[in-house]
């Protein structure tokens, strides 16, 4: 528990934050300047957003001059480097991160105060970068902070969408989806750089021929080519000594393909063809943990992984030529899930078509570079392709695949498991069938040199569910890195009423090394410290209830139970299973008035994939059964559920630190991870959670004492699946149970019109409950009420909170780069003078 650890890391000084010598005069100086000079506006007729613009272009001046010495020193010492190729980096807002990890956050407030310009209004103009969809996404944006704050050579390879995940609007209570539009009028937090574009081939097919000497080769002649224009933007470390780059590449028409259509009187055929390369990246898949399957998605990332892997090989040649034997002592590349696995056969095709290695030197490189992370289990999200599209989009790709398949089969599972085809059918990259597939989980451990899944259950389950036969056939391949956050958004500065306290009480370096808050536990029965800490939460609880207000019209008591369970829409997160006891509770008061609990609210943030019907039909029961609580006034305000819109990173940072309860009650087994559920407990919410990702670690640190623990665990949910599952068992035998099922038949929550929520019901019994909700209702109710209980605990309930905060270094996002880095990265660290 809190004190069970002393670290080395607690007693050394962590190195100061860059000191700029930008004071508030300074600051002012420089955004006026930019008002003018950039913005060409001036101070008595400058927008809110002229004033945010001018405030990024004055911390910009320094984000340019740190780059450009980061990029000379990465240069100068050919430092080897980690590329982590995601197809989602949801970084949300970075104007307040540059300014803070800059360290002039402050000056810069003063500034625009002296301006008369309020820091939190201009704050409140960007619109958030919302390249991604939930938690993989996320971890990518936290990871590349943690990387320049570390000092790490890195750079994060992904896609410039023009629309980022959709916005959320409730119409009549359902969720509809509005494109987003982040960049409508430019982002002054890219660059771009036309000096660095590439081309990427599509389509077309493969001729076989020879060379001078007799050897054979293939030739792709492709039917498309398409430009990849790189945006590059700077990734800020905490005290700024490192400043990395994020580059993501932007679709357009390839010119010299177009001027022969155009040439030969085709100008309005090749608009056409320009608005069609313009599509790749024009918008972000809004499923998070589904595969679509489709030829758009399957060209995104294929032209991500392309122009990346140019730009990787572009840089090294600089500096190494023709010289291959190199390639994997400088590069690493990560692949965030198994979106970028076409990378494999991309590097393959470059080194053995266009730079003519031969075959077995360029898969010992292929192999030694590559190293994927699994980020789910669920079996709808692992991605495969029809052979049928692999061979209209990537021809030469597909026969790559194929005989690195032929070689693997042969010359590795032949060799462990002499004639046992049964084997070789589950372990090929081709899965056979009516339509053949690609597997692409199968290729990224193939054509891998480890496989790390993202919580020590999660890689466990990865090992012995998943990937039984390649954990034997390669041993050491697998293993595990636990998430984590960073503490400079979601603590520092996202809470700072918390923050300074843990400044005042641990000093300042806390925000690189999490584990230094271990020393407040030792405040945790202390009823001063218990009464600034709690005074804190309530303090942004009120200014949550007043965001509620304005975003819902809804009126909470910042003194109820703030019971938050944010993340996207999916049954095995069981967004389902709180809306059952909710109907519980607003039962129970019904029946009896008095019923014997602490006011609560339940807040909801949350987007459901757009076709995904279940996902909507919960979020429409969720506004409807809202509504009639809100206005019941025989419950006197003890319940109140709110579903906020539009949830996103900027809602998640007023969020968590107003979080009492955080609902981490996903079925164990299904949730990889979770990373929401380490912010929350950062800042003080207590878990009612499975144990099922890394909740488990979290109640490890925490002690169970200060979590509240529910429901079947792994192997129970294993057993009960094996011995056969009947949801229907549990709502005979449980009347309550039986009694908020049979409520969603009626018209109760939609008057007039009976039958409308139906579907949940449906799913959860005819539909056989896929995630057990029913099983474990029961002792998530009781969780619920002990959560209750222990609410009414002042103390107790202070002390428990404090200790959340206390124990949750472990879960800094520095921690798991350290782990990567000493695992698979073996990265060097590049001082930057
Ligand atoms: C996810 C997992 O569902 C989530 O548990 C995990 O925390 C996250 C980052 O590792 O990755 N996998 C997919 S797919 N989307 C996720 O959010």
């Amino acid at each position: 528990m809190a004190t069970k650890k002393t670290t080395a890391s607690a007693k050394k000084k962590a190195a100061p934050a860059a000191s700029f010598s930008l004071n508030t005069t300074d600051f002012k100086e420089s955004i006026l300047k930019h008002l003018h000079s950039t913005l060409g506006t001036d101070e008595n007729k400058a927008s809110n957003r002229a004033w945010a613009e001018a405030t990024a272009a004055a911390a910009n001046d320094f984000v340019y001059e740190r780059l450009r010495q980061t990029q000379k020193a990465h240069f100068e010492a050919d430092t080897r480097a980690v590329h982590y190729l995601s197809a989602e980096f949801l970084m949300g807002r970075l104007l307040s991160n540059n300014l803070h990890n800059l360290g002039v956050f402050d000056a810069a407030a003063d500034a625009l105060k002296d301006l008369g310009q309020d820091i939190s209004v201009i704050l409140d103009e960007e619109p958030d970068m919302a390249l991604g969809n939930g938690g993989l996404g996320r971890l990518a944006a936290c990871f590349i902070d943690s990387l320049a704050t570390l000092n790490y050579p890195a750079i994060g390879y992904g896609i410039h969408y023009e629309h980022g995940l959709f916005r959320q609007e409730f119409r009549d209570n359902r969720q509809i989806e509005r494109p987003d539009e982040w960049r409508e009028y430019g982002s002054p937090f890219e660059i771009c750089r036309p000096e660095s574009v590439q081309q990427v081939p599509l389509f077309g097919y493969v001729e076989t021929v020879f060379d001078e000497t007799g050897n054979m080769k293939k030739k792709w002649h492709p039917g498309r080519v398409i430009k990849g224009i790189p945006w590059d933007v700077p990734i800020v470390g905490y005290g700024a000594e490192t400043v990395n780059i994020l580059r993501l590449w932007e679709s357009r028409a390839s010119d010299f393909f177009n001027w022969d259509v155009f040439n030969a009187g085709g100008y309005i055929d090749s608009q056409a063809e320009n608005a069609e390369a313009e599509a790749v990246s024009k918008v972000l898949y809004p499923n998070d943990e589904t595969e679509a399957g489709k030829q758009l998605r399957l060209i995104q990332q294929y032209f991500f992984c392309a122009c990346s892997l140019k730009d990787i090989i572009r840089r090294y040649s600089r500096a190494h030529g023709n010289d291959w034997s190199k390639f994997s002592t400088q590069n690493v590349m990560q692949l965030n899930d198994t979106h970028p696995a076409v990378a494999i056969p991309e590097l393959m095709r470059l080194l053995v078509d266009e730079h003519d290695l031969n075959w077995d030197d360029a898969w010992t490189i292929c192999r030694e570079s590559f190293a994927y992370t699994n980020h789910t289990l669920l079996p709808e999200a692992l991605e495969k392709w029809d052979v049928s599209l692999f061979e209209r989009v990537l021809p030469r790709h597909l026969e790559i695949i194929y005989e690195i398949n032929r070689r693997f089969l042969e010359d590795e599972v032949e060799v462990k498991w002499p004639g046992n085809d049964e084997i070789k059918a589950k372990l090929s990259i081709i899965e056979e069938g009516d339509s053949r597939k690609v597997r692409m989980g199968h290729l990224s451990v193939v054509g891998s040199f480890k496989v790390n899944g993202v919580a020590q259950i999660h890689s466990e389950l990865v090992k012995k569910d998943l990937f039984p036969e390649y954990d034997a056939l390669f041993p050491g391949k697998f293993t595990n890195v636990t998430n984590g956050i960073t503490p400079r958004r979601w603590l520092k500065a996202c809470n700072p009423r918390l923050s300074a306290l843990l400044t005042e009480k641990v000093g300042e370096n806390w925000p690189r090394d999490l584990e230094l808050l271990r020393d407040i536990a030792k405040y945790a029965d202390d009823p001063a410290f218990q009464k600034e800490y709690m005074d804190i939460k309530l303090a942004n609880k009120v200014d949550m209830a007043a965001t509620i207000l304005e975003l819902t019209g809804v009126e909470v008591d910042p003194t109820a139970i703030f019971d938050i369970q944010i993340k996207r829409l999916h049954e095995y997160k069981r967004q389902q299973m709180n809306l059952l006891h909710i109907l519980a509770l607003y039962r129970r008061l019904l029946e009896n008035p008095d019923y014997d609990m602490n006011p609560r609210v339940v807040i909801f943030g949350s987007k459901a994939a757009p076709g995904y019907k279940l996902a909507k039909d919960i979020i429409y029961a969720l506004n409807c059964i809202a509504e009639k609580v809100n206005s019941d006034a025989r419950i006197k305000g003890k319940l109140k559920v709110v579903f906020l819109p539009n949830y996103r990173v900027t809602i998640a940072e007023k969020l968590i630190p107003a979080a009492d309860l955080s609902q981490q009650i996903s079925l164990a087994g299904y949730e990889a991870s979770g990373t929401g559920n380490m912010k929350l407990a950062l800042n003080g919410a207590l878990t009612v959670g499975t144990l099922d990702g890394a909740n488990i670690e979290i109640a490890e640190e925490a002690g169970e004492e200060n979590v509240c623990i529910f429901g079947m665990n792994v192997d129970e949910v294993q057993a009960l699946q094996a011995q056969g599952y009947n949801p229907w068992d549990y709502y005979y035998s449980n009347p309550e149970l039986k009694a908020v099922l049979d409520w969603l038949d009626t018209d109760y929550f939609t008057p007039g019109k009976p039958g409308e929520l139906s579907s949940i019901k449906r799913s959860l019994l005819d539909g056989g409950d896929p995630y057990m909700a029913l099983a474990d209702f029961q002792s998530y109710s009781d969780a619920q009420k002990d959560a209750d209980s222990r609410y009414s605990d002042k103390a107790g309930w202070a002390r428990a909170m404090i200790i959340n905060t206390a124990t949750m270094g472990k879960f800094n996002s520095d921690r798991s780069m350290e782990d990567y880095v000493r695992d698979i990265w073996k990265l060097t660290k590049c001082p930057v003078k």
